[in-house]
Formats: structure tokens, C-alpha cells, sequence
């Protein structure tokens, strides 16, 4: 046997396994290949060599959270939990990989090998977890509070299949499956002890516990398992790894064992199926027609889980669950997983028999809430009679919330009827609904939106009576993006560029670092370098583009780019007359102070959103009649990139040159990606909306092309009666701009093909395109007039790079911390070297 002595010092041994060094690296690799693959070198497809990279990756990973996990267990850390229906996570490798600090050694160590690290990264399929915006924001949190090293879980489901694949045929957007796990998934790690059965439908009921005391208690029709698997989070030049831990359905034992025992063999397996739906297929948004029942069921299945999960690590580690709300804080990313508020509260009241106001205590220090959205549409409501059959104890629950809180309002507001209709949880109408939002703010102890102007509309609109009652309640922390992902590994070019100029890397852990690129904006030779950094992303790109869909692009032209989802709120038809205009221009020969462009779109339309849909048919019939016309050719093209994922945004942000943001004013919470093409260098075009405002504040008025319409004007236009038909009949040019799209121009001589689109941007245009178009021209021929001078460009560009370090989600996260959830960092030491 063993003496203790030598076991430990096995342990250490096997410890250098996960060296950071090219030689345990390679070793490592091999290994996998061989023992986890059952593959040899010659034999082995890039797919399985990708494979080997990624456990030689996370084998490393986990040596290191391991270490987390020890500490943050001894400390009794206190810890953040990230609810949130979407995770956009993107791939793993390379960002992993930086993390770590190993690119170069692995590259190096794959290369002695023979194999091109870069293609392994690009065989990695990415987890489309999310649908835009809100899920590439819960990555991109997940990423920065391990850098930042606060104890996090992100908890979400593990949907089999992700956001759909986009393919363009004939110009139409065409829907794929997602099904990203079909060739295995090296990164995650599954916990089938980790389980917890979810309830839905039946009834509840009372009874007398050992006091005496009356209870109530839910007696479900049926029960599904919620089964874990946890992805480790790596931090940046951080030993702290987070924990992402997704929750996949399938069916309760006690359901199996009964059908099976009854004989009814087919019938179980049938449940089995029925129970595995429930993490099947992510939602999209922006659908007009939601309220789907899946969806209601995933969002409980995706709080309960969580909720039990975090309570049993409580009584794991800590003990009573009085303390609760001190060990774990809450955050609900946007009103999906709003029902973790009920389901807490029926947690403490029903398992652990707390009163009422002990639970309520608890429930509503441990929670937190972000919108992310203004849009009426978006605000998440459920039927109550769809609560009733689904959760009917949840509606009780909600019920009394509802009771004591319009008590509460009733008190403060005395006689104010209208305003306690307003804000119950419960809308009436020919149908009650229980209102998501309203559940999310009353259950939470700081609510927030994610830009300052959003922040403040959420305030003085949308929970304006909220906002009243409970002033102290409301926050805003502007969002940020994690400049690893998208600096580092997106634009290795760059992000060399900057360290040498800099003269360090700190800016990568520290963005307000690039400030220091400042005091060398008017450096010819920074300039000079900058420029062919650009250039060589843009000639990336082109060639990606030319593979991928066999559009060419000029990289000597400039490259203005879209890319985000399509949405009439943000504008792509307002981009697409620029283009239009564009072109009737060149063909009437005007083309003086014209610079020649490519115009670059990329974004998913929801399937069931028919008017976004028509769009990516018009950017692409327009595209096609432009891309071949050779009298048009040498000034403008269009390209649409099919499938834009966070992959694909990997290509766009570093070739871009100009920044299109240009939803109308209060319409777009925050944006992100125009921080990422600003991080990038791209110069914004864009209105004084979300983020754009504070952006324009950073890099300087002078460094961002504003257009458009205010908040404040839109709201005045919208109540003293906006009429398009004005701008239409008023100005000829975007009278003859719209009249070519009906034309049949662009769509084999249909001309009726694009009318529901320019009927109602004629008739009613809800977003205000024609009365932003003429502001929207003139700024782009400024935009022009700036390009004709590059060393202009440059110098604003550097700039925008230089002052952009306040969108890090670093910052955003460092906001959280200290203002909303009191939490600090908890640094993991590296104890092995
Ligand atoms: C998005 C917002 O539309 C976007 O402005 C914001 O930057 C992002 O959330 C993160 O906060 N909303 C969604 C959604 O993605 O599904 O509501």
C-alpha cells in the first residue's frame, strides 16, 4: 500500500500533466487523441483533432477549477447566480486558449505536429445558445466575472437545438436545425447526480403539519428530471473558473419505473421522448405570435432546477437557508426566468416551512433584474389560465404577492384605482394575463436597464409607477462586451498592434489601458500600421466571403457593415435606401465625392417575422441587381453574410470601417456590437440611441457621425401625428428611391413583391425611416468626405480604439458587483507552482 507521503506526491506528479509548457501540451494532445479519440495521427480526421486540442484545453481548465471549487467552498464565498434562458456563447478553443495564456504555445505544439491550429478552431461548432443581443451579453458576463474573479454559476438549459442556421436561397432567408451537439461536445462535463425533479400541472392542497398549522402544498400531475451539465468558465490571466451549469430535461425515474413496471413498455419510452422536448429547441424572439406553452414550461423547468440546485449547495455548505440571500444573489437576465421569484417562495414555504415573511425576506433580497428591452411586444405575459392547468401553486403564490404589494400601493396611493390596475401582476381584460415584468420588479431588490438612456426610459415610461413608489429601487449599468473575444481573439493583428505601442498587454486585462495608444494618434508610423492591420482584416474577410458566397469584394473600397439581428426597429431598410440612393446616383452619373463602398449585412430574421424577412429578400435582390451591373460595380457592392453567429462576427468586426447603429432614438436598449466594431476601429455611424450616446461621449462627438432624430423628438412627433406620406411626396429623391423598389426593378419586374414593406413605410413607417432618411444621406456624405482622407480616418479611428475601455465587461461587471449585488472578488491562488 501507499504511504499518504507518496500518494501526495503522485498527485503533485500527475499535476504537470496540465503544464502550461509545448511539451506537456503535446504530450496532452497525443494522449487525447489516443485515449479519448482512439485515434492515431495518421488516421485522424481534423474533427478528431479538434477534439484532442479541446480536452488538452479543458484538461487545463480543469486543473483549475478544481482549485475554485476548494476555494470557494473553504471561503464560503459568496456567490452570483446568473439566470438566464440564452447563453451566446460562441466556440471555446481559442478563447480558452488566450485565457489560459497557451495560443502560442499550442499553436507551436500542433504545428511540430503538423497540424494548423487555426484550422482545429475552425472545425469547433459554437453553441448558439441565444438569439442576440441578451445571450451574447449573459457570455460575455460569464467571461468577465471570472476575470474579475467573483464567484459565479450561470445556470441555463441545454437546448439540443440551438438558434437555427441561417442559409439565403434565392435571396430568402432559409431556417436549418441546430443540431451542434451531433458530433459530441468536448467542453462539458455531465452531472447525472446532479438532478432535480420538476413538477407541472395538478393540483394543491392543505393539510395540518406536525404545529398544526394549516399548509398548502402542490400535488403535480407529472413530473420531468432537470439533469446538469456544467461547463467550466475560465477568467483572463485569472485562476478562477466560473461554473455554466445547463439543465437538460429528461424523464422523472419514478415515471419510468411506473410504466415500465405496468408492462407498458412503449408507453414509457413515449414519456421519455415527451419529457426530453422540453430542452429540445431554443426559442426564437421578436416571434409576433409568442406565448407558446413550451416556452412556458422551459422557463419554469430552467428556475426550478436552479432554484433547488442553489439550495441544496446552501444546505451543503452554509446550513439553515436563513441566510440565504447572504450566500447567493440572483440576477434575472430579462423576465424569462422570472418565475424563479414564485419558485423560491414556494421552496421556502412549502419544503422548508417558512412563514410568509420569512420567505418574502429572503425572495426579495436575493433577487435582481435587468430589462433589455422597451418594446411593447417583448414585455412577457402568460394566460392565467395556462398558469392555472400548468402551476397552479405558483398562481397562488402569485396571487398573494399580488395581494399584500397592491396593499402596499393602495396605502401609499390612496384612491388611485387606475394606478393599482396598472401596476398588478395580473392584467385584466378578456383574457388575465400575469404580467412577467411586473412579477420581476416587485420580487427584486434593484432592477436595472443596460445604457443610461434606457435606463432612464424604463424609469420614466415603462415602470414609471414602479419608479414611484420605490425610487431607490431602480439602476442603470450601461453593458460592455469582453475584449478578449473580441479584440484578442477576433483581431490578432490589432491586439499585437496595440501591446506594442502600448508597450504591454494590461490593456487586455484593463481597457482603459488603450488610452495609452492616445499621445501616438498622430504617429505616421502607428498610422501607417493601423491602416495595413485593416486592410489585411478586410482582405480576410473578402476571401471568406468569396468561399462562402461567391461575392467579391473590394478590399480597396470601404467597408460599411450591418450586422445584427433584422429588425424593423433597427433600421436595415433605412441602410438599404442609403443604398438604393447610392445607387441611381451613380447611374446618373453624379458620382462626384462618391467613395466607393461595400455594403456588408449580416442577421437573423425570427421565422415567424415576416415584414424582417422581407427585408433580408430586398438587401439581397438589391444586392444582385448592384453586384452585376458593371456601370455601378467599380463604386458600390452588396454582400449578405449568410449566418451570422458570434464565428462570423469574429470576421466582420475586425474588417469594418464604418459601424452602422442606427435604430430609431428609444428603441434599442443598448447594442453591443457597436462597441465591438468601435473596439475594432470602426468609426459609428448611428442616432442617440442605447449605448451610441455614451460611446459618442467617449470617443468624442467629433470621432462618431450622429444623424437622426432624438428620443424626445420621436416621442413629440408620435403624439402631435407623424405622417410618412409627407416625406414621401415632399422629397423626390425618396419618393424615387422607394418608387424603383416598386418598380420590379430589383425583383424580376414584380412589382409587388416589396409593397408590403414600402406601403406601410409609406402609410404608417412605426420606426420613422423617411423622416430619418434625409439626415441619414447628408451624414453619410460627410462620411465620404472624412474617408477621402485616410490620415483623418486613422487618426479617428486610433482614437475611438484608444477611449473605447469604459464598454469592457469588465467595468459592467465591476458596477454589478459593487452596486447591486455587494459582492467582491475572491481570488483562486495558484497553489501548484
Ligand atoms: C437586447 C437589446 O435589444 C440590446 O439593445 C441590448 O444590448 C441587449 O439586449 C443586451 O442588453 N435584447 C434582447 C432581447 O436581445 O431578446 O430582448
Amino acid at each position: 500500500m501507499n504511504s499518504p507521503d507518496t500518494t501526495v506526491q503522485q498527485a503533485k506528479r500527475e499535476h504537470t500533466r496540465t503544464g502550461m509548457s509545448k511539451d506537456a501540451f503535446q504530450r496532452d494532445l497525443l494522449d487525447n487523441l489516443f485515449y479519448i479519440q482512439g485515434r492515431f495521427r495518421e488516421v485522424a480526421t481534423p474533427h478528431d483533432l479538434y477534439m484532442a486540442a479541446a480536452y488538452t484545453t479543458r484538461d487545463r481548465l480543469l486543473a483549475r477549477w478544481v482549485k475554485s471549487a476548494q476555494t470557494f467552498k473553504a471561503t464560503h464565498a459568496r456567490t452570483v447566480c446568473y439566470l438566464s434562458a440564452e447563453y451566446l456563447l460562441g466556440p471555446h478553443l481559442a478563447s480558452n486558449l488566450v485565457n489560459l495564456g497557451i495560443t502560442e504555445t499550442a499553436r507551436a505544439a500542433a504545428e511540430e505536429l503538423g497540424m494548423d491550429m487555426d484550422a482545429l478552431i475552425e472545425e469547433e461548432e459554437e453553441p448558439g445558445l441565444g438569439n442576440g443581443g441578451l445571450g451574447r451579453l449573459a457570455a460575455c458576463f460569464m467571461e468577465s466575472l471570472a476575470t474579475c474573479q467573483i464567484p459565479a454559476i450561470g445556470y441555463g438549459i441545454r437546448y439540443e437545438f440551438g438558434i437555427f442556421k441561417q442559409a439565403i436561397e434565392d435571396g430568402w432567408q432559409v431556417e436549418k436545425g441546430d443540431n451542434w451537439l451531433r458530433n459530441g461536445n468536448p467542453w462539458e462535463i455531465p452531472r447525472p447526480k446532479i438532478s432535480f425533479a420538476v413538477g407541472f400541472g395538478g393540483h394543491t392542497e392543505s393539510y395540518r403539519d406536525e404545529r398544526s398549522q394549516v399548509r398548502l402544498r402542490w400535488q403535480p400531475a407529472f413530473e420531468i428530471r432537470g439533469v446538469a451539465y456544467d461547463t467550466p468558465i475560465l477568467g483572463y490571466g485569472s485562476q478562477n473558473v466560473n461554473l455554466l451549469r445547463l439543465w437538460k430535461a429528461e424523464a422523472s425515474e419514478s415515471l419510468d419505473l411506473q410504466a415500465f413496471n405496468t408492462g407498458d413498455y412503449y408507453g414509457a419510452v413515449h414519456a421519455k421522448i415527451e419529457a426530453e422536448t422540453l430542452s429540445k429547441v431554443l426559442y426564437p424572439n421578436d416571434e409576433p405570435e409568442a406565448g407558446k406553452e413550451l416556452r412556458l414550461k422551459q422557463q419554469y423547468f430552467l428556475v426550478s432546477c436552479s432554484m433547488q440546485d442553489m439550495i441544496r449547495l446552501h444546505l451543503n455548505t452554509v446550513g439553515p437557508l436563513e441566510g440565504f440571500a447572504d450566500k447567493f444573489t440572483v440576477q434575472l437576465n430579462d423576465t424569462h426566468p422570472a418565475l424563479a421569484v414564485a419558485e423560491l417562495m414556494r421552496l421556502l414555504l412549502d419544503r422548508h416551512a417558512m412563514t410568509w415573511e420569512e420567505a418574502w425576506g429572503i425572495t426579495h433580497k436575493t433577487f435582481c433584474y435587468t430589462n433589455h428591452t422597451l418594446l411593447p411586444e417583448a414585455l412577457e405575459t402568460w394566460p392565467v389560465s395556462l398558469f392555472e392547468r400548468l402551476l397552479p401553486r405558483h398562481l397562488e403564490i402569485i396571487y398573494e404577492i399580488n395581494r399584500r404589494f397592491l396593499d402596499e400601493v393602495r396605502m401609499r396611493f390612496l384612491g388611485d384605482e387606475a394606478r393599482v390596475r396598472r401596476m398588478s401582476l395580473i392584467a385584466e381584460g378578456h383574457e388575465r394575463r400575469v404580467r412577467m415584468a411586473h412579477l420581476a420588479v416587485v420580487g427584486s431588490h434593484a432592477v436595472n436597464g443596460v445604457a443610461k438612456l434606457h435606463s432612464y426610459l424604463v424609469k420614466a415610461m415603462l415602470f414609471k409607477d414602479f419608479a414611484e413608489l420605490w425610487p431607490e429601487r431602480f439602476h442603470n449599468v450601461t453593458n460592455g462586451v469582453t475584449p478578449r473575444r473580441f479584440v484578442v481573439v477576433a483581431n490578432p493583428r490589432l491586439a499585437k498592434l496595440i501591446t506594442e505601442t502600448c508597450g504591454q498587454d494590461d490593456w487586455i486585462r484593463d481597457l482603459e489601458q488603450l488610452r495609452a495608444l492616445e499621445p501616438h494618434v498622430d504617429d505616421a508610423g502607428l498610422q501607417g500600421r493601423w491602416q495595413e492591420v485593416k486592410r489585411a482584416a478586410k482582405q480576410d474577410l473578402a476571401q471568406w466571403m468569396k468561399q462562402a458566397t461567391g461575392i467579391e469584394l473590394d478590399p480597396e473600397s470601404m467597408f460599411d457593415v450591418q450586422a445584427k439581428r433584422i429588425h424593423e426597429y433597427k433600421r436595415q431598410h433605412l441602410k438599404v435606401l442609403h443604398i438604393v440612393r447610392c445607387y441611381q446616383r451613380i447611374k446618373q452619373g453624379q458620382v462626384q465625392g462618391l467613395v466607393p463602398r461595400t455594403f456588408i449585412f449580416g442577421g437573423k430574421a425570427a421565422p415567424g417575422y415576416f415584414m424582417a424577412k422581407l427585408i433580408i429578400k430586398l438587401i439581397n435582390a438589391v444586392a444582385e441587381v448592384v453586384n452585376n451591373d458593371p456601370q455601378v460595380n467599380d463604386w458600390i457592392r452588396v454582400a449578405f453574410m449568410p449566418d451570422f453567429n458570434v464565428k462570423n462576427g469574429q470576421r466582420l468586426y475586425p474588417a469594418a470601417e464604418l459601424s452602422e447603429q442606427i435604430s430609431l432614438a428609444g428603441k434599442e436598449a443598448s447594442g453591443t456590437g457597436n462597441m465591438k466594431f468601435s473596439m475594432n476601429g470602426a468609426l459609428t455611424i448611428g442616432t442617440l440611441d442605447g449605448a451610441n450616446i455614451e460611446i459618442r461621449e467617449a470617443v468624442g462627438p467629433e470621432n462618431f457621425f450622429l444623424f437622426g432624430l432624438t428620443a424626445e423628438e420621436v416621442l413629440q412627433r408620435q403624439m402631435t401625428g407623424y405622417r410618412p406620406w409627407e416625406y414621401y411626396q415632399n422629397d423626390p429623391e425618396l419618393k424615387s428611391d422607394l418608387d424603383l423598389i416598386n418598380s420590379g426593378l430589383f425583383s424580376h419586374g414584380d412589382t409587388q413583391l416589396f409593397r408590403p414593406l414600402t406601403d406601410n413605410l409609406i402609410n404608417h413607417d412605426p420606426f420613422m425611416v423617411l423622416a430619418d432618411y434625409r439626415a441619414y444621406l447628408e451624414c453619410q456624405e460627410q462620411v465620404d468626405r472624412i474617408y477621402r482622407d485616410p490620415e483623418r480616418w486613422t487618426r479617428m479611428s486610433i482614437l475611438n480604439v484608444a477611449r473605447i475601455g469604459y464598454f469592457s465587461s469588465d467595468r459592467a461587471i465591476r458596477e454589478y458587483a459593487e452596486r447591486i449585488w455587494q459582492v467582491g472578488p475572491q481570488p483562486v491562488l495558484d497553489t501548484e507552482h
